[in-house]
């Protein structure tokens, strides 16, 4: 993969970076993406799963479901991409992260200036009092799992249909508004309101990488695509960057 000389000239210290990902930076930890080939969509209808109309009509199903992912999830670690990630935060003193994935593996390899904007696959929230806690039983106890007020726990995560997180939505939004580079990994870019997060980024003249394995929608808006793996790209991209900035801020 060629990394041009101009593309890390983008990647200064002093600039406001944004990074943006989706399932395709956890693919490489065994973590299913949800579309494409492999996707969890192509095998599970998504009414059924991951929407509050499914949750109302078999909260057990779901509640399976969500089970064998913590499983999975349970089971990876961070992969090179991940670790690349949370090196830049160290590099690049105005950095923020805003993730769509609910496995809590950005945390897991050091970064924090984070935003989970589809929530967290750890957390449970109380259908009633709407109080969140956290609980790593893998198998969960009790499926479903309920509050000790009496009324079922679900996910803490963004469902189809639902509306995201008033002030996480916000935060993305002054972070995006601000930045002047944006690096988008591993999304299809397809699900709003995050997908429209790059363009908004573009409106305010930021400079937009994307790395993916695979053209998205969002290629052609973008100043350089970078096609390959985020676990082989990203620490290519970040070798570079400590090169060409080393002892400079
Ligand atoms: C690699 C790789 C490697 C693989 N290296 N790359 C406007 C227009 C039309 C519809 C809507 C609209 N506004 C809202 C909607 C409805 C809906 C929506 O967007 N639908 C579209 C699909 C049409 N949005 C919503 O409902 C959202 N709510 C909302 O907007 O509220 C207000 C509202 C509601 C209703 C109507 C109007 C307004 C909520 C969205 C919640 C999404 N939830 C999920 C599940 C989270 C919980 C869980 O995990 O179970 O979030 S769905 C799923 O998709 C998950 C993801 O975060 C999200 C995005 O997927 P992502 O991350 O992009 O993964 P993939 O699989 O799609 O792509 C992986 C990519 O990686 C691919 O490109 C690969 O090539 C690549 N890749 N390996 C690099 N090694």
């Amino acid at each position: 993969m060629e990394l041009s000389d101009n593309l890390i000239r983008e990647f200064r210290p002093s600039k406001k970076v944004v990074v943006l990902t989706g399932a395709g930076i956890s693919a490489e930890s065994g973590i299913p993406t949800f579309r494409g080939e492999d996707g969890l969509w192509k095998r599970y209808r998504v009414e059924e799963l991951a929407t509050p109309y499914a949750f109302q009509t078999n909260p057990k199903l779901v509640w399976e479901w969500y089970d064998w992912r913590r499983g999975i999830i349970a089971e990876a670690e961070p992969n090179p991409g991940h670790t690349a990630i949370a090196e830049m935060e160290q590099i690049f003193p105005d950095f923020f992260l805003i993730t769509q994935n609910v496995d809590g593996l950005h945390r897991r390899a050091g970064n924090s200036e984070i935003i989970e904007i589809h929530g967290n696959l750890w957390q449970l929230r109380c259908v009633k009092e709407g109080t969140v806690r956290e609980n790593y039983h893998v198998p969960l106890l009790d499926i479903p799992p309920t509050c000790e007020c009496g009324a079922l726990l679900r996910p803490h995560v963004v469902w189809f249909g639902e509306s995201l997180d008033k002030e996480d939505l916000a935060r993305s939004y002054n972070v995006i508004g601000e930045c002047d580079l944006l690096l988008v990994v591993g999304t299809s870019a397809v699900v709003q309101p995050v997908a429209s997060f790059p363009l908004m980024a573009k409106r305010r003249g930021a400079f937009l990488v994307e790395v993916n394995k695979e053209p998205t929608p969002i290629s052609s808006l973008v100043d350089e695509s970078l096609i390959g793996k985020a676990g082989e790209v990203l620490p290519a991209l970040l070798g570079l960057i400590k090169e060409a900035y080393r002892g400079r801020q």
